[in-house]
């Protein structure tokens, strides 16, 4: 054991903090990775994998984005050469392998998907999924489930339907449970006329798409709300609102994404809140700068509040977290782990916290000493118990990892053209 972690260990211990227990929580949460960083959401439907029709924007254009499958895979094998703890991969249904065939979003089947799960088994990933409604002509024009079209409803609620059972079927090969998230851009730019009734057409959608019941063990569904998008700034038609209701009503998931809300709100208080009424729920870790941006995780104070309100509210079974941000500005596999690890490192600092004090002085209303505990907390030496865990994982650190990471990415990422 190294003297600066026992050093570390007798600190904590003295604010009654086990660092073991923590260790040992800590390594059994999955984190689920999103694949959707390595190549900034374009997905392999075609060749050469652009976003055409909207919805989702990632900007910056650093050299070497994963142009295939084999590609990604490579990329994910490198990432996790950094990233300790259980991870799991979470999948958009435009990274299918469709063998440069056209295969349409509502033709979607788990065998375009099985080159993704066998990998994921042998890498002992569990795997999550996504329908895509984005990125695609038919709902270029802002609207998908919620269309006026019945035609094109049509369309999104086969997609979401074969979605569902392409996850069941992971989720069965796995033998570990796929949470499929609902995402949908559907909204305007400006002040619609009618804002009920794309709500009413979305709702009678996702009834469609959720009507066969499929076993949890095998797939449960969460439904993602929205504040505003690029284009749509006047009027989302998936609001928190809005999935609030449909989540509780049907006892679904809610995905809560740290990006969503207004910019000032954070999603840490939401935490206890939304689990009194839906049984569990996705996170979708992100960072936004001063709107959705998606920047890269970083252990900051609204990601460390929302691993202690996991933690403080009893919640690690019932709260799923996954990352969602995607950072074209730089090398793809640096966002992934600096992103993976500072959540980790969150939820270490969470476990860490000095609970049993911090309670017994509120319990007592002697919030003077809760704070100075919660000032204390942040001096702790969380970093050598972090340091301690990721050499128990094999994971390197420091300059080692950085200088790793440049290598990888003279070698391969600058020779992709
Ligand atoms: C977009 C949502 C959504 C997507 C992914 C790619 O604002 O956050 O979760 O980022 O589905
Ligand atoms: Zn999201």
């Amino acid at each position: 054991m190294a003297s600066k972690y026992k050093a570390a260990k007798d600190k904590y211990a003295k604010f009654g903090v086990d660092t073991e227990k923590a260790i040992k929580i800590l390594d059994s949460i999955p984190l689920s990775m999103h694949c959707w960083q390595g190549d900034d959401v374009g997905g392999f439907e075609t060749a050469d994998s652009t976003l055409s029709g909207g919805g989702i924007q990632a900007t910056g254009n650093f050299p070497g984005k994963a142009r295939n499958p084999e590609e990604l895979r490579a990329d994910i094998s490198e990432a996790m050469k950094y990233i300790p703890g259980a991870t799991r991969l979470n999948l958009h249904a435009i990274y299918g392998e469709f063998g440069g065939k056209k295969v349409d979003r509502n033709e979607i089947e788990f065998k375009h998907f099985k080159g993704w799960t066998d990998w994921c088994k042998s890498m002992n990933m569990g795997m999550d999924f996504n329908p895509t409604f984005f990125s695609h002509p038919l709902s270029a024009d802002g609207f998908s489930l919620s269309s006026s079209d019945k035609g094109v409803r049509e369309f999104w609620i086969e997609h979401g339907i074969a979605c569902r059972e392409i996850a069941a079927k992971i989720g069965k090969a796995l033998g570990n449970t796929v949470i499929t998230n609902f995402w949908i851009h559907d909204g305007m730019k400006d002040f619609p006329a009618d804002r009920l009734s794309p709500r009413e057409r979305l709702s009678d959608s996702l009834d469609k798409i959720f009507a066969k019941k499929i076993s949890p063990k095998l797939n449960k569904d969460s439904v993602e709300c929205k504040l505003f998008g690029i284009g749509s700034e006047s009027y989302v038609v998936g609001s928190h609102e809005f999935y609030m209701g449909y989540a509780v009503k049907n006892q679904i998931l809610l995905t809560l994404d740290s990006g969503h809300f207004h910019p000032t709100e954070q999603i840490a208080d939401k935490i206890s809140s939304t689990l009194m009424f839906v049984p569990e729920l996705l996170l979708h870790v992100s960072r936004g700068v001063r709107w959705d941006s998606d920047h890269v995780v970083i252990s900051d104070d609204p990601t460390m509040a929302i691993m202690q309100e996991i933690v403080r509210s009893n919640a690690i079974n019932r709260v799923h977290i996954g990352m969602d941000f995607f950072d074209a500005s730089i090398n793809r596999i640096f966002a992934w782990v600096i992103g993976m690890r500072a959540a980790r490192k969150s939820l270490l600092c969470a476990l860490l916290d000095p609970l049993s004090l911090m309670r017994k002085a509120e319990d007592a209303a002697d919030y003077g000493v809760r704070l100075a505990l919660m000032e204390e907390a942040r001096n702790l030496p969380s970093a050598d118990v972090w340091e301690e865990y990721c050499s128990r994982k094999g994971k390197p650190c420091g300059l080692k990892m950085l200088s790793d990471i440049k290598k990888y990415e003279e070698k391969v990422l600058l020779k992709r053209k």
